[in-house]
């Protein structure tokens, strides 16, 4: 197996591959299901609006259940999984959830923004997880490239300002504050357009959410949050 196939396997799903590591017990990554210990991880997942195109084509999108990105993650990497003999991971389910943001950080150049989301020096704020493969072979990687954090060279840090109900504070991300202004009439646009305090991030424009991905997963937010208030 190498890594040029895997990615365009998941290319042709309209998975991107986020870049892979040789895990170490520090990183906390499970072995494979018979046993075996990890000794590749390989995270797939969005740039942009990359993914939509396949995502808004498959059955979950408009099939009115619960969770259509997540099932339809779990269908396609499972399947990729299954073929190239590697057991699936996932960022969402239930809680303990899986270190992506520490395992993103270990397979590419992210690091934290001061909104607390991981900004790619490329594509910005633009991009997310939507599982990885652990494969028992020890698969070839390319060198990782040293990058420079866009935030460490970001005078004005518009992100800060953006949010209209100051969401983003030191103490971290104000959920609740977030999620009433997004489900108010005053939030329409937040809910429309996205996270406008992300939209402020001038890093990877042209990777930002079409209105429709964007909407998408502002709604899935909310009907997290509201699931999460039932609970
Ligand atoms: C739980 C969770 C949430 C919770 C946050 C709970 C909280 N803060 O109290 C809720 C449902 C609110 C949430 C929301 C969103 N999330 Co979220 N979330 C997760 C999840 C599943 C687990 C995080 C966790 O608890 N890890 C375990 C703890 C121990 O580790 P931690 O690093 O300390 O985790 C903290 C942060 O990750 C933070 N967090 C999680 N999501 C977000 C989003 C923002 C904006 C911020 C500032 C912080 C934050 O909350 C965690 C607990 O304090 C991760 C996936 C994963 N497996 O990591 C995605 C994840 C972090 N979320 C992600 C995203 C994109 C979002 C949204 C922006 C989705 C959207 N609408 O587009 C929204 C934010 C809404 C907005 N303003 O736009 C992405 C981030 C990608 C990136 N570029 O960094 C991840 C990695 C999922 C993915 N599939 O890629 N999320
Ligand atoms: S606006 Fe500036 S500080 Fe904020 S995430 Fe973008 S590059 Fe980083
Ligand atoms: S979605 Fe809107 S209310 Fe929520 S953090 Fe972003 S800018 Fe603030």
């Amino acid at each position: 197996m190498d890594i040029a196939t895997i990615e365009q396997a998941a290319a042709a799903e309209g998975l991107t591959l986020r870049g892979a590591f040789h895990p170490t017990a520090a990183d906390a990554v499970p072995g494979l299901l018979d046993g075996r210990p990890t000794c590749t991880l390989v995270l797939l997942g969005n740039v942009g609006p990359d993914l939509w195109s396949a995502f808004a084509a498959a059955p979950e999108y408009g099939d009115g259940a619960p969770d259509p990105l997540n099932r339809w993650s779990e269908r396609v990497v499972g399947a990729l999984a299954d073929a190239l003999g590697a057991r699936p991971l996932f960022p969402f389910g239930r809680p303990p959830y899986r270190p992506f943001v520490a395992w993103a950080k270990r397979a590419e150049p992210v690091a934290e923004s001061p909104l607390g989301m991981l900004i790619h020096p490329d594509h910005g704020l633009w991009h997310a997880y939507r599982g990885a493969l652990a494969f028992a072979g020890k698969i070839a990687l390319p060198a990782p490239g040293r990058r420079l954090r866009p935030c460490d060279t970001c005078a004005t840090t518009p992100c800060l300002t953006g949010c209209p109900v100051g969401a983003f504070t030191t103490e971290g991300y104000d959920v609740a504050a977030c999620a009433r202004h997004v489900a108010a009439p005053a939030g329409a646009d937040c809910l429309e357009l996205g996270c406008r305090a992300r939209r402020a991030c001038p890093v990877g424009p042209e990777r930002q959410y079409h209105p429709a991905q964007a909407r998408f997963h502002m709604a899935a937010f909310l009907a997290a949050r509201r699931a999460e208030a039932r609970a």
